[in-house]
């Protein structure tokens, strides 16, 4: 970075920093993108006039409201939900939902921010958003998580619909709790409509939808792998989380011939020497998604596991590293560790699950590392494609929309490699996927004017 860019960086992240105090997440999340657009922002005279990314870092608008509802013992509880609507220049409002303790402005923030540059390589008409609660499921009923969902819809229904925003699940938000949303979105409103993704494969979902994070993470693995003439076959993969995303992402992880070695949860990881077959996988889908139980419990029942109270998975060699729980849940030295270890390529399934200093170590390093808004954004185009079989009123075959998530993964790999690819050959892939999102959303806002 020259020094004009990186004084452009500096003063425009003073002035977010000023507006926006307290926030961190945030404001990591709009930095490293500023260090990867300053150079392009300061050579183009009509982006800097137009101000064209101190707008897309003020959210277009945010909706704070008042979550109350009863418990089942009667009392009242009260939570706060949010929806951050960041960017509508390419289409819609689109993002996902969470529900989590640790949900606050800033988190919701940097979500939406990275999701308007997701969205935008997906190549679908989709703009940025996410939304949520510091509702905690855990040790809810499912009485309790219907009570909450139907209050937080009847608020929310205001400021959602097909054409003006459509939300979808992410942390703590899963198939229960769309099926929730959505019944009380059609009660209030009287609409049968594709207001929100995710929903059951009966009632307007699109097939793959639950597992095309995790897929879509595999795919581009795959495609980054084989820059290097390599591939997923005999790899040994270490993934943290046992959600939605961990999940699939050890699914087809395995179909394509590797050995996922870990999983973990907020308590601990799981070590599985022998690797996480897909009979043993069944039996952590059983455990998450029906019972709810503990990751820990994986142990009890293979004697092929250890498990590893309050840590996390990075200390475990491997050739490929899958982060799919949370942001900033892969520090500088556990990245330092990793490549200590013999790790390749490191691809986000979460969003961003690596701190800057782990970042840094990676492309010193000259890992393949792919950042969440291309290697995850196979969910959130798999939610385009729901919206899109929505309007067409049919349902595609879990092939075709196979066949199609493939392919923009493989679109997205290639647009990072088109902007992110170094004059030592190296691909940059967070460089490339925040110029190769930028773009798109830049030019349609230079088109629409000062709005
Ligand atoms: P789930 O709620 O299904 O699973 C989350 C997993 O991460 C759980 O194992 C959870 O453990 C763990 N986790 C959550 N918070 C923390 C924390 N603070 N510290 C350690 N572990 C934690 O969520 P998803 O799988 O849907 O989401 C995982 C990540 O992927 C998130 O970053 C999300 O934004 C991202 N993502 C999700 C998409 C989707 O389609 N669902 C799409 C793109 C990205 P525990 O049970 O102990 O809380
Ligand atoms: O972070 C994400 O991309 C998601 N949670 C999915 C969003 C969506 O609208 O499907």
């Amino acid at each position: 970075m020259n020094e004009q860019a990186r004084q452009y960086v500096e003063e425009f992240m003073s002035r977010l920093i000023a507006r926006n105090p307290g926030e961190p997440e945030f404001h990591q999340a709009v930095r490293e993108v500023a260090e990867s657009l300053a150079p392009h922002i300061v050579a183009s005279p009509v982006l800097l006039k137009m101000k064209i990314l101190e707008r897309i870092a003020e959210p277009e608008r945010i909706v704070i409201f008042r979550v109350p509802w009863l418990n089942d013992r009667g009392e009242i509880e009260i939570n706060r939900g949010y929806r951050v609507q960041m960017n509508s220049a390419i289409g819609p409002y689109k993002g996902g939902i969470r529900f989590h303790p640790s949900v606050n402005l800033s988190i919701l923030k940097f979500l939406a921010f990275e999701q308007t540059f997701k969205n935008s390589l997906t190549t679908l008409p989709m703009g940025g958003a996410k939304g949520g609660s510091d509702f905690d499921p855990k040790g809810k009923s499912d009485n309790e998580v219907m009570k909450f969902c139907q209050s937080f819809m009847t608020e929310l229904q205001r400021h959602i619909g097909q054409d003006t925003d459509v939300p979808a699940g992410d942390i703590g938000v899963g198939g229960r709790e769309i099926g929730f949303l959505f019944g009380q979105y059609k009660r209030l409103r009287d609409e049968f409509s594709g207001t929100l993704t995710g929903k059951g494969r009966d009632w307007g979902g699109s097939p793959l939808r639950p597992e095309a994070t995790g897929y879509g993470t595999c795919y581009f693995a795959e495609e980054m792998l084989a820059t290097r003439g390599e591939s997923l076959r005999g790899k040994r993969v270490c993934i943290s989380g046992s959600g939605n995303v961990a999940q699939y992402a050890c699914q087809k992880a395995s179909q394509l011939g590797a050995r996922v070695v870990t999983l973990s949860d907020s308590s601990g990881f799981i070590h599985d020497p022998e690797g996480i077959d897909a009979a043993k996988l069944d039996y952590v889908m059983e455990l998450k998604n029906i019972y709810r139980g503990r990751i820990r419990e994986y142990a009890d029942r293979y004697p092929s596991a250890t498990y590893h109270p309050g840590q996390r998975p990075w200390g475990i060699a491997c050739d490929v590293a899958m982060p799919c729980a949370t942001q900033n849940e892969l520090n500088g030295d556990e990245a330092q560790t990793l490549v200590d270890n013999g790790c390749r390529c490191v691809v986000e399934g979460a969003n961003m699950p690596s701190t800057p200093e782990a970042i840094r170590i990676f492309q010193q390093h000259r890992l393949l590392y792919a950042p969440g808004k291309a290697a995850n954004a196979g969910g959130v185009a798999t939610s385009g494609l729901e919206m899109t079989q929505n309007s067409m009123r049919l349902t595609w075959t879990p092939e075709e929309v196979d066949e199609r998530l493939h392919a923009i993964m493989r679109n997205i790999h290639e647009v990072c490699v088109r902007y992110g690819t170094q004059e030592d050959g190296y691909v940059n892939y967070v460089a490339g996927a925040n110029i190769g999102g930028f773009m798109k959303v830049a030019n349609a806002m230079l088109a629409q004017g000062c709005v």
